[in-house]
């Protein structure tokens, strides 16, 4: 007990025998130690860490003391004053150099949040007793990083599970930034650097003077820790706010418009990111109102922020959320291929177009969205979810960082040359000057952040896979753990091995083979409801009958989704023969005896994945609980409480899911369990 849990993994525990350690620094060198400045920054959480992790503070050095100091600052002041240094040309943007080879301990960044990331670094190494001598650089992957937060104005959070919002509160910015100063400061030592602060379905009383105003705040909180504050924008704002009559992107009023709020934000907050738009969107307002296209509106929003240097994060979500599933062509899956490929190359530069990570949206298992392959002169990002909106929210310990290593690895074989997701959407693969990742986190006022301990391996592993995707899940989540419960080895093994089976089993007990997850899709998005996943206007179905199942999506016979990736790939998705399992029925309408790659039927696939799944959860608990005694009181009898409602709800969704196939296709199970009794 006595934790704080809104410490998450920068907690600076003790480290066992720390008394022992007798090379340690002694004294900070600081080269900017402007109050606010992200150098100054990093010298506070160096003396906070020392003081938590050894108990030792450390003294402001001057340059004669300089043996047994850390430096902290840019590469280029401290070539100013200490000369040249090999590394310092390898250094990008955001970049860092640490060394505690020397006689002193260097963390240099390109810029300043690049040193503030490279003191984290380096703290993050001592609260773990990784205390061996080490000397290198580290680049990020992709140069935007950040999070998005679904807050609205009224402090409700879309799809958020730990509290009411910590943005806004009855309309308005917060008075009290504490919180979000906080929050950057947790992003920061993740290497995120920047928040879209609010909903994507947004209400254009954001641009209020008095919210902007907020904004300015709210930004003033996080700029210490080198997050920038972006924001998400209503298409229609020039006539809900503005009196205009119009919100069409190429009349000169509306143009003139954004024009004028944008200089007045940026008045106000001169390093803004940038706008993050969802337009034509699930209702909301966009440019084809005006039979504009797409990039018209994109372009509309990216004039405005150029002069100040911002950047339009345009949502490729489009789609037609009132499809007819009596038509057999219809898929929500070719929505974004079809939107978007047509307007490649006619974004402007500051745009980036950012797609959620698979066809439909943020389900168990889906295949790479092709639309990143698809377009070849247009900035992207990906889209994960941080929060489990269709992964048990926060309710269910789900470690995603495992999907989204094999979304990123996924290889969409473009010309026939290598193009794996994480490469095209660092901007490498087709040169283009942006790209990164954008994570939704929504993040509540709940101590915990995300409502629950163990959710929290999912941020720190998408701002550690967002700067370097080729780290592997296991090692970020034993690094999450020590940071987060110590070093006991029993506790690592046991939440290592929770954690990785958790997806799998996830799957395992909703949705399998690519069919989605089988959830309640017309509210919820939360347990069993296998029939809302058909005949409903969202275009996410089964066209599940008493014969068979799944979404034919091949040339031949289908909707032509498998058409929209590469020859390459194509060809694995068109054919039944050759298509993974785990997507069978995501590109495949089978009947429910159609075998599988293991031997076994489809129908007997799902009974045996329920109760696999199912079982697994009942571990899951028995696991956390053989920890009992090893982690402080509060936070077990916390993740006590959420493993027990997963063990219990996992064999709801067993029973639910296996009686509603077995009650449609009367198939037996061959291990007789489920049926009638
Ligand atoms: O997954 C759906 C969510 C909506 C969300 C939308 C989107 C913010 O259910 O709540 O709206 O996606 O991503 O825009």
């Amino acid at each position: 007990s006595g934790e704080d849990g809104s410490a998450a993994w920068l907690r600076y525990a003790p480290l066992p025998h720390a008394s022992s350690y007798n090379f340690l620094p002694s004294s900070i060198i600081t080269l900017n130690s402007t109050k606010g400045s992200p150098v100054y920054t990093a010298q506070q959480e160096l003396h906070r860490g020392f003081r938590g992790i050894f108990g030792k503070t450390l003294s402001n050095g001057s340059s004669r003391s300089r043996s047994e100091s850390i430096i902290v600052g840019t590469a280029h002041v401290y070539q100013k004053s200490y000369g040249e240094f090999d590394e310092a040309e390898e250094i990008e943007e955001d970049g860092y150099f640490l060394s505690t080879e020397g006689p002193q301990v260097l963390i240099l960044g390109q810029n300043e949040r690049g040193a503030l990331y490279g003191a984290f670094d380096y703290l993050s190494r001592l609260a773990q007793g990784k205390l061996d001598a080490v000397s290198y650089v580290s680049n990020p992957h992709a140069s935007i990083r950040w999070t998005n937060e679904w807050d609205n104005l009224d402090g409700s959070i879309e799809r958020g599970y730990a509290g009411p919002s910590i943005f806004f509160e009855n309309g308005f910015v917060t008075d009290n930034a504490t919180r979000v100063a906080k929050y950057a400061r947790l992003l920061a030592s993740i290497r995120i650097n920047g928040i879209i602060v609010n909903n994507v379905n947004t209400n254009e009383m954001l641009l209020s003077p008095q919210n902007i105003d907020g904004l300015g705040r709210l930004a003033d909180a996080m700029r210490p820790y080198g997050v920038q504050l972006g924001i998400s924008l209503n298409f229609a704002s020039p006539q809900l706010l503005g009196g205009l009559g119009t919100f069409d992107p190429l009349d000169p009023t509306v143009d003139a418009w954004w024009a004028n709020i944008t200089n007045q934000i940026y008045a106000r907050v001169p390093d803004m990111a940038g706008y993050l738009v969802k337009a034509n969107s699930e209702g909301q307002p966009g440019p084809l109102t005006y039979n504009r296209t797409l990039a018209d509106g994109a372009n509309l929003f990216a004039r405005a922020v150029k002069p100040h240097g911002g950047i339009i994060m345009f949502r490729a979500f489009v789609y037609d959320h009132h499809l007819n599933e009596s038509n057999w062509k219809a898929d929500r899956a070719n929505a974004a291929v079809e939107f978007f490929q047509d307007l490649d190359g006619k974004f402007d530069d500051n745009v980036v177009v950012q797609i959620k990570y698979g066809p439909i949206d943020f389900q168990v298992r889906e295949p790479a969205s092709p639309l990143f392959s698809s377009l070849r002169n247009t900035s992207t990002a990906i889209e994960l979810q941080v929060t489990q909106e269709y992964l048990g929210q926060q309710s269910h310990l789900v470690c995603i960082a495992p999907m989204w290593k094999e979304i990123l690895e996924f290889d969409l074989k473009a010309d026939n040359r290598s193009s794996k997701v994480k490469d095209i959407v660092s901007g490498e693969r087709f040169r283009r000057p942006l790209g990164g990742f954008a994570g939704v986190v929504n993040v509540g006022t709940n101590a915990t952040w995300l409502g629950s301990h163990l959710a929290m391996s999912n941020l720190y592993a998408y701002g550690l896979l967002a700067w370097d995707p080729a780290l592997g899940a296991e090692e970020i989540l034993q690094d999450w753990i020590r940071l987060t419960f110590g070093h006991d080895q029993k506790v690592i093994e046991t939440i290592t091995d929770m954690s990785m089976k958790s997806w799998p089993a996830y799957e395992n007990y909703t949705g399998n083979l690519g069919i989605q997850t089988l959830m309640d899709v017309l509210y919820s998005h939360f347990g069993p409801n296998p029939a809302s996943m058909d005949n409903n206007g969202w275009g996410m179905w089964t066209r599940a009958d008493k014969f068979s199942i799944g979404m034919d999506r091949t040339v031949k016979n289908g909707t032509g989704n498998a058409g929209q990736y590469s020859p390459e790939v194509a060809k694995v998705f068109e054919n039944v023969e050759t298509t993974p399992d785990n997507l069978l029925l995501w590109f495949h309408h089978v009947n429910y005896m159609h075998s599988l790659k293991s031997g076994k039927t489809v129908i007997q696939h799902f009974y045996d994945s329920h109760y696999e799944g199912a079982a697994t959860a009942q571990t899951l608990l028995r696991q956390w609980e053989s920890l009992k005694g090893k982690i402080d009181s509060e936070r077990y009898e916390h993740v006590l409480f959420r493993q027990k409602f997963q063990a219990g709800h996992a064999l709801v969704w067993r029973d639910s899911i296996n009686q509603f196939y077995y009650n449609l296709s009367e198939i037996k199970d061959e291990a007789g369990r489920v049926g009638n009794h």
